[in-house]
């Protein structure tokens, strides 16, 4: 059996209990949620867009329209950055289960060590550990580690910064696509990135004996306008699309 914290409504499970020969009844989602399956490197995949192409606004108004969400490449984003960022969140996820409950998110507090918040509408839990950093996440790092927080704090710092920055040159770009013109969107929409609320979500996938009847994270819509996903190298996401109800996957990840 897993074991089971409570903090208010929020389920969590301790990490060390993934480490199962098998996937205990707890976590076993066969059958509960079986949807049809596109493949996933198909002519009927998610599109992947690169941010260089002279048809970027057009690419991206069909991508929108089609899925609600695009691979991207040419992004901009340092490569040093992102193999950085992985190292810190494997920092973080590897420390022991005691010190990460010590900030488990409640009810109040949606910052901290836990899962999405509408797992708790399921009844199986997920293979997944997760952390959310709302604002700071300077307070967090320092619980875990008082001589060493600076890395993990400028890591974030910047990530946050590079990919406000890459969200509101989408949202530029999408709102291109539907017509707008760039003074409507300059009088209009978003104007200085550093005043967008972000919230950043690390999500830990630990290996599973049986991948098949475990689940990641339980099905959801992002709450904010524009999610960006960093997959670091993990595929497995899958997106609904309502118009024909086909699960496509992400596929491969791209940097
Ligand atoms: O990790 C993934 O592939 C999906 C993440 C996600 O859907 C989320 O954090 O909201």
């Amino acid at each position: 059996m897993a074991s089971q914290v409570s903090h208010g409504e929020l389920k969590l499970h301790q990490p060390d209990n993934f480490q199962f020969d098998s996937v205990p009844d707890s976590h076993d989602w066969l059958d509960l949620y079986d949807h049809p399956f596109a493949d996933p490197i198909g002519p009927d995949s998610v599109p992947l867009i690169d941010l260089t192409n002279p048809k970027l606004i057009e690419k991206i108004g069909k991508a929108c329209e089609a899925w609600g969400l695009f691979l991207i490449t040419n992004h901009g984003i340092e490569p040093e950055l992102l193999n950085q960022l992985g190292s810190q969140i494997h920092r973080l996820f590897a420390l022991p289960a005691e010190v990460k409950l010590k900030v488990a998110k409640t009810e109040a507090r949606m910052s901290g060590y836990g899962g999405v918040p509408s797992a708790r509408f399921f009844p199986k839990f997920t293979w997944s550990e997760g952390f959310s950093i709302t604002s700071s996440p300077l307070e967090h790092a320092q619980e875990f580690w008082p001589d060493d927080y600076s890395s993990f704090c400028e890591v974030i710092e910047e990530y946050k910064k590079v990919t406000r920055q890459l969200g509101c040159r989408l949202m530029h770009i999408m709102l291109l696509s539907l017509g707008l013109s760039e003074e409507e969107i300059k009088q209009n929409a978003i104007g200085d990135s550093s005043k967008i609320l972000t919230t950043m979500h690390l999500n830990s996938y630990p290996a599973c004996p049986n991948p098949d009847r475990a689940l990641g994270l339980v099905p959801h819509t992002d709450p904010g306008l524009v999610t960006i996903l960093y997959q670091n190298g993990v595929s497995g996401l899958q997106v609904l699309r309502r118009k024909d109800g086909n699960a496509g996957g992400t596929g491969h990840s791209c940097g």
